[in-house]
């Protein structure tokens, strides 16, 4: 199997044999040949009589020591993915509520509020009163309600309930699975899923919905303060590869999830450049992105990303990185190892995620541009030790548009209906010119050749006039793969959703389509794209889970995707999945997620492993939904 389907990546996989540098796809295969009990989530170690393991199909155990069946094993595992990822993803949405409550109050004076208006229509939303208020006011009652959302209270999510419709809120309240809290969420997960508790999969899976909900909410409020602090994206010309590294700059690499972090170390940067030059660099410094805030500091900055969570080794074997500073978040601890086979710095900067062998410095918000500065000086005085034999940047380089927030795609329609935006979106719905809207989302997997099932499936859409929106690894990989470009919309749409982009494109002054793929931004952001659904579903007087709206995770790996991914079903989309998650020894699981979920929530996951097949379960799910809309 071809490693990855991008050129670029294929070369520094070529480079990374010749230097003898291991990387995540020889590692797996080493792995091979995988436990069969682990891959269909048959195995507990949630005590410590285990590990007991369930064998699915032969004469051995039926039962797990303390009488657990495969039900309950798997749907106790799932759970906990999902609890894995809503602290995750909260976690971050955590840090950015501090962020700003420090600046409020004083401690974190070196950050500042980049969209004044976001703050204002934010706070409005959330139903806090901004007359009279002074931003550092609005910003204090704010920062506060999101601090909120984590603990346990007697009332419901203020955020689900803003950023929900109230047909979800419904079914969220009669299956008992309303919000109240995110870290209280986590923590029932984890209790119901420990020795002796919940043993019923379809009340643990319950559970599982429960804190999906704190993974959406979390997630929102990363996205809507980091909006806030650095500035809402709008459509930002940007390029993507390892060839957007140069050999003449000290290049430091952005790699994890939080801009509190990279956006502070891009602003810093840019104000080192005369060091850097002293330093020997004629080009200065050049900052990079790689996997989620990759793509934050891409579509804020149009700064270049030059590899996805899954390719980060690869982006080492350049020779060229001369500093790769990371806060948390699908970090490989393999970097270390691959850092100390050439000059780069692995700088690690949060208490909660070092790494052997990385050198750790502290990133304190109170101190936020000197911390950046320290780390930026230590890939300066780096670059001075770079090995000339061992540089080798592969050439391949795309250029694309990213950006496109929820403010961005309402501007640009706005562009042709000031009156009511939403309006072209919705009659091209209703006429038939886009078919549906998919949003990928997630990860690349070493289980398939990288990109692979993301481009089959979005050729395979895009020809079928599904408008196509993309966060996280997906979006890199469009980027990469130089799909988020006008030429891909003559390429690939369809003729009704070439019509569309292009009336959009041309409105907005581009002169030429708008891409067949939106590059939305980070996983955080995947609300955006609830967001827009929602908007339309509340618009069009209908519940979420009757749009043509499905999503995908073609390629997943993390935790975080498998919350996404069961939020994205709560909310009612049709969410397919390419990677067999480890469910398959619970039948009765499976047909919860796959059947009994359709008929409860309106959304249930499919999961398909062949790309075009999942396409067309996708098209059909489509087909259905606008079938039920009478269009
Ligand atoms: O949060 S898509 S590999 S980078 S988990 Fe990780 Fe998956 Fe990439 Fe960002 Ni999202
Ligand atoms: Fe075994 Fe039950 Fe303990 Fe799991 S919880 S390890 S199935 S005894």
């Amino acid at each position: 199997m071809e490693r990855s389907m991008d050129p670029g990546m294929q070369a520094a996989v070529k480079i990374a044999r010749e230097q003898g540098v291991q990387t995540v796809w020889d590692r797996y295969e080493i792995q091979q040949p995988q436990c069969g009990f682990g891959l269909t989530g048959l195995c507990c170690r949630h005590c410590l009589q285990g590990p007991c393991r369930i064998d699915p199909f032969g004469e051995g155990p039926k039962l797990g020591t303390c009488g657990a069946n495969g039900d309950t094993m798997v749907a106790r595992g799932l759970a906990r993915a999902i609890a894995a990822g809503t602290a995750s993803h909260s976690g971050h949405g955590k840090h950015l509520a501090h962020t700003l409550w420090k600046w409020v109050h004083g401690e974190a004076p070196d950050y500042h509020i980049e969209d004044e208006g976001k703050l204002r229509t934010l706070a409005t939303q959330l139903g806090v009163s901004t007359e009279g208020k002074s931003v550092k006011q609005l910003a204090g009652e704010v920062a506060d309600l999101a601090l909120e959302e984590f603990s346990e209270r007697h009332h419901p999510s203020l955020w689900l309930q803003t950023f929900s419709t109230k047909g979800r809120q419904e079914v969220f309240n009669n299956l008992g699975v309303m919000l109240q809290g995110i870290d209280s969420a986590v923590a029932e997960v984890m209790h119901r899923t420990t020795y002796g508790v919940d043993h019923d999969p379809l009340n643990i899976i319950l559970g599982g919905i429960k804190c999906a909900l704190g993974d959406y909410v979390g997630m929102h409020i990363a996205t809507d303060l980091s909006d806030v602090m650095f500035g809402t994206p709008s459509v930002t010309p940007t390029r993507a590869n390892l060839g957007a590294l140069k050999k003449d700059a000290v290049n430091i690499a952005v790699h994890g999830h939080n801009p509190v972090l990279s956006d502070m170390v891009a602003q810093t940067a840019k104000e080192m450049d005369a060091e850097a030059k002293a330093a020997g660099a004629p080009e200065g410094t050049n900052v990079v992105g790689v996997c989620c805030t990759g793509n934050e500091v891409m579509m804020r900055h149009g700064i270049p990303l030059v590899a996805n969570a899954v390719g980060q080794e690869l982006a080492l074997v350049t020779g060229v990185i001369d500093a790769i500073v990371v806060d948390y978040q699908c970090i490989m601890p393999s970097l270390a190892d691959i850092a100390e086979s050439y000059h780069t710095k692995l700088i690690t900067t949060m208490s909660i995620a070092k790494t052997p062998g990385a050198v750790h410095v502290q990133f304190d918000e109170g101190t936020a541009k000197e911390s950046a500065r320290q780390i930026i000086r230590l890939g300066i005085e780096a670059f001075k030790h770079r090995d000339p034999t061992k540089i080798n940047i592969p050439q391949i380089e795309t250029s694309g548009l990213a950006g496109f927030s929820v403010e961005a795609i309402v501007g640009a329609l706005g562009l042709v209906d000031k009156e009511d935006p939403l309006k072209p979106l919705i009659d091209n719905i209703v006429n038939g010119n886009i078919q549906g809207v998919c949003l990928f989302a997630g990860c690349n997997s070493v289980q398939v050749t990288q990109d692979l099932n993301f481009m089959t499936m979005a050729k395979d859409l895009a020809k079928e006039n599904v408008l196509l929106l993309a966060t996280g690894c997906g979006a890199a990989c469009f980027a990469r793969e130089g799909v988020l470009t006008p030429d891909a919309t003559s390429d690939y749409a369809g003729d009704g959703l070439k019509a569309v982009l292009t009336a959009i494109g041309n409105a907005a002054g581009l002169d030429a389509p708008l891409p067949p793929v939106l590059h939305m931004g980070s996983c955080v952001d995947n609300i955006r794209a609830a967001d827009i659904a929602t908007a339309i579903a509340n618009k069009l007087g209908v519940d979420t889970d009757k749009l043509p709206v499905v999503a995908s995770a073609p390629e997943e790996i993390t935790e975080k995707a498998v919350s996404i991914g069961s939020w994205a079903v709560a909310l009612g989309l049709p969410t397919h999945i390419g990677i067999v998650p480890p469910v398959m020894g619970g039948p009765e699981v499976v047909k919860i997620l796959t059947e009994t979920a359709k008929a409860a929530i309106g959304g249930y996951f499919i999961v398909e492993p062949d790309p075009h097949k999942a396409a067309a379960a996708l098209l059909e799910a489509i087909k259905e939904r606008r079938k039920g809309l009478g269009i």
